[in-house]
C-alpha cells in the first residue's frame, strides 16, 4: 500500500451544497439512495469527479436526471459532469449484517444464535441494532462520496424501516408509519454522519442552554440497561455547562442524543447531535461498575461533547491534522475532571497514563509526530501520541500564554474559524495573532517526533543559586536530529523548613543548554522542578534520595510530592533488578509518613502508595544501558510489596477503618478516594493474612469497586476459585461485569500461567473475538502482564500472534491496534528479539492480511 503525504494535500474540486439520504433498512441488503447537490470548487485546480466507495454494490447513478456511467477507479468511481452546479444520484446495495470490521454501517450485537472462533453454539436472542461508525473513512462503505473531512454538508436523513427507534444526525423532521427523518442544518463532513435503528429505549432529560434555549437530552440503551444511564446522564449536562462557563461554548441543535453500542472498536464517536459510544464508555452503576469505570466514563462523555466544538464545528483539513481537534478536545477533557473532581490526581493520573502510553510510543519504532508527514492507513494513527502528547501541546501553550491570553485566543479561533475545515497552522496563527508571540519554534513539538530528555544541574555561590538544563531528543524512525525544543520549566524553591522561599515561576528553555539564575537567597535551596509536569518531558536529574525524601514530605506542588515518591520506589526496584543494595528503609519510612497523614487527600495517598508499573521499569533500566528482565523486575516488585506490607503492618487497622465509607455509593471524588486508598491497603493485608481481610471485604461488599478489589486480593491470595465460580454465575448475562471477570483472571495470573490462562479463557463459551470489548479484555489484559506475555520460551508472543492472524480478516483494526503490545520488542535480550521476530514475520507472510495490520506490523519490525 502506498503512504498518503501531508505535501500532497489539494483542494477538492467539487463542494457540496446539500446531501439528501434515503435508508431503506434490511440485515444484508440495506438500500442507500443519495441526492447531492455539487458544485465546482472554485479553489481547486483539479476538474476530476471522484467519489470514494469501498465494498458498495452500485445499483444505478445519475447527474441531473440522466442515467450516468461511472468508472472503476481506485478508491472509487469517477464520472464525466458538467463544469457547473449538478446533483448526483445515486443507488447501492450494502451489507451491515455481514460487516465484521465494525466500520460503516455494521449490525451490533454481531454473532446472535451462531457459533464463534471458541465453538459456542447458542447465545441469548438480542435482536441485532443497525450502527454507523465513519470516522476516520468509513462513510464511504454507506455510499459513494467525496469523503474527506474538508468536504461539509447539511444532511437530510430518512430512514425506512420496521425498527422501533430509528436515528440520525441534527433534529426530527418528519416521522410516519415505517419510516422517519433527520435534518442537520450544521455543516459536516462524513465522517461525523451516524445512523442508529434498532429496539432501544430512552432516559430522557432536558438542559437549558445559556441564552435560554431548550436541548432535549436522550441516551439510547437496551431494553435491561436503563439502571445504567443515571450517571452517564448527569455526566453529560455538567460537561454542557461547563463548556459554556468555562470555553462560551453554547450548544446548537434542539436535541442531543448518546446510544450505547455493545460492539464498538473505541470508546466513543461525537457524531454531530448523535454520539454513539461503547456501552463500557457511558452504562455504569454501583452493583457492576468500579470507581474507575466511573471517572472514565465522565471524562469520554464530556470529551465527545466537547468535540462538538472543537471537531465538529470547526473540523479539520485533512487527517494530518487530527490533533488539532483530538489534542486539545483531550485538553478540555482534561481540565473538566481537574475542574470537577481533584486537579492534582488528575494531573498525577493523566500523566500515568501518558508515561505508560505515550512515552512508550515516542520511545519505540511506532514513534511519529503529533502531525506526521505521511500515512498509509489513518485508522493506525489514533494514537497516544496525537491525543495525550497533543493535549499536552496545548496545555503548554496554555502555560506559556497565561489564562487569559489563553481564553482570548480560543474565542478568536472560535470566531474566525466557525464552519471550517482546519488546520495545526491556523491554530497557531490564531494564537500569534493574538498574543503577539512568534511560535515557530513552538511548532517544533508538532512537527518533531520523540521524547526530550532534560538534564540538570546546579551550582550555589554565596546566595545565587543557578539551575543549568541540557535537552536532548533521541533519534526516532526518519529523524535522526533535532532542533532545541521551547520547553516551559515550571520551577519553585523550597527552604530547609519546606518553606517556598521562591513560588512557582515558568522557565523558558529555547537552547539545547541553557543557565536560569535566582539571586539573593539567605540558604541553599532544594529545587522543585517541572512541577506539575510542565511538559512531556523526561527529566535526568542526579538527586539525592534525602532530597527527593525531603520532597516527598513538603512540597507544595501535589505532582512533584507524587513525583519524589515515585521516583524513590524506582530506584530501590532498580536496585532489587541490578543486584545493588540500595536501601529501602528511606522510602519505607517516607511512605509511612505520607501515609499517616490525614490532612493529605486519600486519592492522593492512593497514587502514592500504587507501585510503579513493570513496563515503567523495564522502559527505566532499558534507558539506564541494561537489558530488562522481566521476570526479574517482576520478582523485584513482588519483594518491594511484600516489604511494603511487612513495614507498615502497624498502620493498616487504623486505615483501613478510616477508608470504610458508610453513606450510600456515590462515586464523587471523596468517596473514590477512600475506596482507592482502602483497596491499596488491602492489597497489603493480604500479603500478612493470606486472605482474610479480603474474604471478609468480598463477603459484604456491596457495590463492584470493593468486590472487584477484594477478587484481585483473593487472586492474589490463591483463595479465588469459589469467588470467581460465584461471580461468573451472578453476571453471566452481564457483558460488561464479564470483561471483568476475564480481565482480571490474566492480570493476576503468575507470570508462567498467565500464557495458560488466555487460552483457558478463550475456551470459555463466554468468550468471544467479534465483539472488541471482550477480545481487549482478554489480549489487551495479556499484552498488560509483561512477565506474562514476555515469557522465555515464546509461548506469549505465539499466542498473541496466532489470535491477531485469526482476528484480522474480521476486524482490522483491532488487530492493528493490538500488534502494539510487540512495540518495546527492541528493549529486550537478543533470545526474546528473535522469538518476536519470526512471530513478527509470521504475522506479515500472512495471506490477505489487512492494510491496518500490515503497516503496524512492518513499522513494529522496522
Ligand atoms: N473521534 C473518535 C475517533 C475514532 C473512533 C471512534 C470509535 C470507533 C472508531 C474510531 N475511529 C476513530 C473518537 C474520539 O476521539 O472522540
Ligand atoms: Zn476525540
Amino acid at each position: 500500500p502506498q503512504p498518503i503525504y501531508l505535501t500532497d494535500y489539494t483542494p477538492p474540486a467539487y463542494l457540496v451544497d446539500d446531501v439528501h439520504l434515503t435508508f431503506r433498512l434490511d440485515p444484508t441488503a440495506t438500500r442507500v439512495i443519495s441526492r447531492i447537490s455539487f458544485r465546482p470548487n472554485p479553489d481547486a485546480a483539479s476538474k476530476r469527479f471522484f467519489l470514494h466507495g469501498e465494498g458498495l454494490k452500485l445499483i444505478s447513478s445519475r447527474v441531473d436526471g440522466s442515467d450516468i456511467d461511472v468508472r472503476d477507479v481506485e478508491n472509487g468511481i469517477e464520472a464525466d459532469v458538467p463544469d457547473a452546479p449538478f446533483v448526483w444520484e445515486a443507488e447501492v446495495e450494502i451489507d451491515p449484517k455481514n460487516n465484521t470490521a465494525l466500520e460503516g454501517l455494521y449490525m451490533s450485537p454481531q454473532d446472535v444464535g451462531e457459533s464463534n472462533a471458541s465453538g459456542r453454539d447458542s447465545l441469548p436472542a438480542i435482536k441485532p441494532m443497525y450502527c454507523t461508525q465513519c470516522e476516520a473513512e468509513g462513510f464511504r462503505k454507506i455510499t459513494y462520496y467525496p469523503d474527506r473531512p474538508d468536504v461539509m454538508a447539511p444532511f437530510t436523513v430518512r430512514i425506512e424501516g420496521d425498527e422501533p427507534v430509528m436515528l440520525s444526525n441534527g433534529n426530527p423532521t418528519g416521522e410516519g408509519d415505517g419510516w422517519c427523518e433527520w435534518t442537520d442544518p450544521w455543516p459536516k463532513p462524513a465522517y461525523l454522519f451516524a445512523l442508529v435503528a434498532g429496539d432501544l429505549v430512552a432516559r430522557e432529560d432536558s438542559f437549558t442552554t445559556m441564552s435560554g434555549k431548550h436541548v432535549d437530552l436522550k441516551l439510547w440503551v437496551r431494553p435491561g440497561d436503563e439502571g445504567k444511564t443515571a450517571f452517564g446522564m448527569e455526566a453529560l449536562k455538567k460537561s454542557m455547562k461547563w463548556d459554556e462557563e468555562v470555553y462560551g461554548r453554547e450548544y446548537d441543535l434542539d436535541i442531543f442524543q448518546i446510544v450505547a453500542v455493545s460492539d464498538f472498536n473505541m470508546g466513543a464517536m461525537e457524531n454531530k447531535g448523535l454520539n454513539i459510544f461503547n456501552t463500557s464508555a457511558v452504562l455504569c452503576s454501583p452493583e457492576t461498575s468500579t470507581d474507575a469505570n466511573f471517572e472514565r466514563i465522565e471524562a469520554i462523555i464530556a470529551h465527545e461533547y466537547f468535540h462538538n466544538w472543537t471537531g465538529n464545528r470547526i473540523t479539520c483539513r485533512d487527517w494530518f491534522q487530527l490533533s488539532l481537534k483530538e489534542g486539545l478536545t483531550v485538553f478540555r477533557d482534561q481540565s473538566f475532571t481537574a475542574d470537577v473532581r481533584s486537579e492534582a490526581v488528575a494531573r498525577i493520573s493523566d500523566v500515568i497514563a501518558l508515561r505508560g502510553r505515550q512515552f512508550r510510543e515516542d520511545n519505540g519504532p511506532l514513534a511519529h509526530q503529533v502531525q506526521p508527514d505521511s500515512f498509509v492507513e489513518i485508522n493506525n494513527f489514533y494514537t497516544a501520541t496525537i491525543y495525550e502528547k497533543g493535549a499536552e501541546i496545548i496545555r503548554m501553550l496554555k502555560t506559556l500564554v497565561g489564562d487569559d491570553a489563553y481564553r482570548k485566543a480560543l474565542d478568536l479561533y472560535f470566531d474566525r474559524h466557525d464552519g471550517q475545515a482546519c488546520t495545526i497552522d491556523d491554530w497557531l496563527t490564531v494564537f500569534q495573532d493574538s498574543t503577539g508571540r512568534d511560535l515557530t519554534q513552538f511548532k517544533r513539538w508538532y512537527k518533531q517526533a520523540g521524547t526530550p530528555r532534560l538534564d540538570v544541574t546546579e551550582n550555589w555561590d554565596d546566595g545565587t543559586y543557578q539551575l543549568t538544563f541540557t535537552q536532548t531528543t533521541p533519534p526516532t524512525p526518519g529523524q535522526d536530529v533535532k532542533e532545541p525544543f521551547l520547553i516551559p520549566i515550571a520551577v519553585g524553591l523550597l527552604g530547609p523548613n519546606g518553606d517556598e522561599v521562591q513560588a512557582t515561576k515558568v522557565l523558558e528553555m529555547t537552547e539545547g543548554t541553557q543557565t536560569f539564575t535566582f539571586e539573593g537567597l539567605s540558604y541553599r535551596p532544594t529545587p522543585s522542578i517541572l512541577r506539575h509536569f510542565s511538559a512531556p518531558v523526561i527529566l535526568t536529574r542526579e538527586t539525592p534520595p534525602e532530597e527527593r525524601a525531603f520532597l516527598f514530605a513538603h512540597d507544595t506542588d501535589a505532582f512533584n510530592r507524587w513525583e519524589a515518591g515515585r521516583s524513590l520506589a524506582k530506584e530501590v526496584l532498580v536496585g532489587l533488578v541490578t543486584g545493588e543494595d540500595t536501601p529501602q528503609s528511606l522510602y519505607l519510612d517516607a511512605l509511612a509518613t505520607m501515609l499517616r497523614n490525614d490532612d493529605l487527600d486519600p486519592a492522593f495517598r492512593a497514587l502514592a502508595l500504587q507501585m510503579p508499573g513493570e513496563d515503567d521499569l523495564a522502559q527505566t533500566l532499558f534507558d539506564a544501558g541494561v537489558t530488562p528482565d522481566p521476570d526479574a523486575i517482576h520478582n523485584a516488585a513482588e519483594t518491594l510489596k511484600q516489604a511494603r506490607a511487612e513495614h507498615l503492618q502497624d498502620l493498616l487497622p487504623r486505615l483501613m477503618a478510616d477508608m470504610e465509607v458508610t453513606e450510600p455509593f456515590v462515586s464523587n471524588a471523596e468517596q473514590s478516594g477512600k475506596r482507592a486508598l482502602g483497596l491499596g491497603l488491602l492489597k497489603l493485608a493480604t500479603r500478612l493474612d493470606g486472605g482474610k481481610a479480603a474474604q471478609a471485604q468480598w463477603d459484604r461488599a456491596d457495590n463492584m469497586t470493593l468486590s472487584l478489589g477484594a477478587l484481585a486480593c483473593l487472586l492474589d491470595a490463591g483463595k479465588a476459585e469459589g469467588p470467581l465460580a460465584t461471580f461468573r454465575e451472578r453476571w453471566k448475562d452481564d457483558a460488561l461485569v464479564m470483561d471483568k471477570w476475564f480481565m482480571l483472571q490474566i492480570m493476576h495470573a503468575d507470570p508462567e500461567d498467565a500464557a495458560a490462562t488466555v487460552e483457558r479463557l478463550t475456551e470459555d463459551p463466554a468468550f468471544t473475538m467479534k465483539n472488541p470489548n471482550r477480545f481487549r479484555s482478554v489480549f489487551g489484559a495479556f499484552a498488560g502482564h509483561p512477565a506474562g506475555f514476555h515469557q522465555k520460551d515464546g509461548s506469549g508472543y505465539r499466542l498473541l500472534a496466532d489470535w491477531l492472524i485469526r482476528l484480522d480478516p474480521l476486524n482490522p483494526q483491532i488487530t492493528a491496534r493490538m500488534s502494539g503490545a510487540f512495540e518495546t520488542w527492541k528493549r529486550y535480550d537478543a533470545d526474546r528479539q528473535g522469538l518476536i521476530k519470526s512471530e513478527l514475520d509470521r504475522i506479515l507472510a500472512t495471506d490477505g492480511l489487512s492494510r491496518d495490520t500490515t503497516e503496524m506490523v512492518t513499522r513494529i519490525r522496522n
